[in-house]
């Protein structure tokens, strides 16, 4: 007896029926296309209540529940509105820091050093309002600065040394600069006490006489309140730190 039709293999068969083994897990009826579903940060809340809106921490890829996402000392905020970097871990405004407390007038120096290459020329520093603090007054407007050309190495290649300038710098010298801070006290030029924490940022440049900034170097200045004090101004972040009326 003669058999009609084709024997096709089973598993020929099963392929072409388009039957393909399916995943197997615990993922296996997630569809992978979707995309996972995330809030839009409120422009106008403050998480951490650093003074910076969870809208612009995102945009900055700062850490909308840390106030100080890099640990430099310095609020997100500050650093936002310095123009540094508030991922870096080192502000270059944290390196030259002088911090204050409140009502304390004792005199602190920082000491800078420069390696210049000089042609006869004078070197002369001096310190420049840079970032205004929360309060909207800028470092010199509480603090008291003097800077002193202190030493030169070698010293037989400056002139002599005139308050904060160093003349006649011929060839090449390490020249070293004390800058020295007061806080005024209030009543007396200064400012009234905060009863919170908040910083000031200034730079300390060096210039040849009558021609350009030969370096330029941050120095902040940093507020705290003294101990048991009271805050007086309206937005204080839960580590104590003065923030701006509204979070930017
Ligand atoms: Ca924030
Ligand atoms: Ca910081």
């Amino acid at each position: 007896m003669r058999r009609s039709g084709v024997v096709i293999p089973l598993a020929l068969l099963l392929a072409s029926c388009g039957e393909t083994a399916a995943p197997v897990g615990p993922d296996a009826t997630v569809p992978a296309d979707r995309p996972p579903v995330v809030d839009a940060p409120s422009p106008t809340a403050d998480t951490d209540g650093d003074g910076l809106c969870d809208l612009t921490e995102r945009d900055r890829r700062t850490d909308p529940t840390n106030p100080d996402t890099d640990g430099d000392g310095l609020l997100d905020s500050f650093e936002v509105r310095a123009g540094d970097d508030p991922l870096s871990g080192r502000s270059p405004a944290a390196t030259n820091r002088i911090a204050f407390t409140e009502g304390d007038t004792t005199r602190l120096a920082i000491v800078t050093s420069l390696d210049y290459q000089g042609a006869g020329e004078s070197l002369l520093a001096a310190m420049q309002n840079r970032t205004r603090g929360v309060d909207d007054l800028d470092a010199s407007d509480l603090v008291d600065f003097t800077l002193t050309a202190v030493s030169a190495n070698p010293a037989a290649f400056v002139g002599a040394l005139m308050g904060p300038r160093f003349v006649g710098v011929a060839g090449r010298a390490v020249l070293t600069w004390q800058l020295d801070a007061q806080l005024r006290a209030a009543g007396d030029g200064g400012v009234m006490a905060l009863g919170c924490r908040r910083a000031y940022e200034a730079t300390l440049t060096v210039k040849r006489v009558g021609d350009d900034v030969v370096a330029a170097r941050p120095v902040v200045v940093d507020v705290a309140p003294a101990a048991g004090a009271t805050a007086s101004w309206p937005r204080v972040s839960r580590e104590g730190f003065c923030l701006p009326a509204r979070c930017f």
